[in-house]
């Protein structure tokens, strides 16, 4: 079966990381959320990546903070699309997450996302849009939800000119 594997390097990056998994959810694609750490777990995060991609990983999400590597562990072991998501996990506030995830070297890419919230939100949008290459349905999905996300936006404005007058 395929799926989105979604890996988080603690425990303390699942509230931010839900997000990435209800909106997988909202979907109806199929994925898992395991905790496993670069630094902390190194050999459980090599045999995980092996295992997910037997049982049919088509993406994988990684969330990490501080010194975060996880991603580009992952991108070192595999040749699926590996998105990196910054957390804000440290006094410098996900900036170095930030650039651990996105400054990889020359052929070992981490297609990275927004620190916190919006980037763990985007890091599902993003992993859909890889799987919707080849999933017409899901594509379909994908452009009714920017359709909606349009309407929206003309609503909040009518409601506004509707109080200012
Ligand atoms: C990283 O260190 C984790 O991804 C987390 O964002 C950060 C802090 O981890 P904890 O000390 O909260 O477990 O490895």
């Amino acid at each position: 079966m395929k799926f989105v594997s979604i890996i988080i390097g603690s425990k303390s990056d699942y509230e931010v990381m839900k997000s990435c998994a209800d909106t997988l959810e909202a979907f109806g694609v199929h994925h898992e959320l395991i905790i496993s750490s670069a630094h902390r777990s190194p050999e459980r995060t090599k045999d995980y990546i092996i295992k997910a991609e037997k049982k049919g990983a088509q993406v994988f999400i990684a969330a990490a903070g501080m010194a975060a590597h996880l991603a580009g562990v992952l991108a070192s072991k595999t040749v699926k699309p590996i998105i990196g998501v910054p957390m804000s996990a440290s006094a410098l506030s996900g900036i170095d997450a930030l650039l651990s995830t996105v400054q990889m070297p020359a052929g070992m890419p981490v297609a990275t996302v927004a620190i916190g919230k919006a980037g763990a939100m985007n890091s599902a949008y993003l992993a859909m849009q890889i799987l919707a290459l080849s999933d017409a349905d899901l594509a379909v999905k994908l452009q009714e939800d920017r359709i909606a996300k349009a309407k929206k936006v003309e609503m909040d404005s009518l409601e506004i000119e509707t109080i200012i007058g």
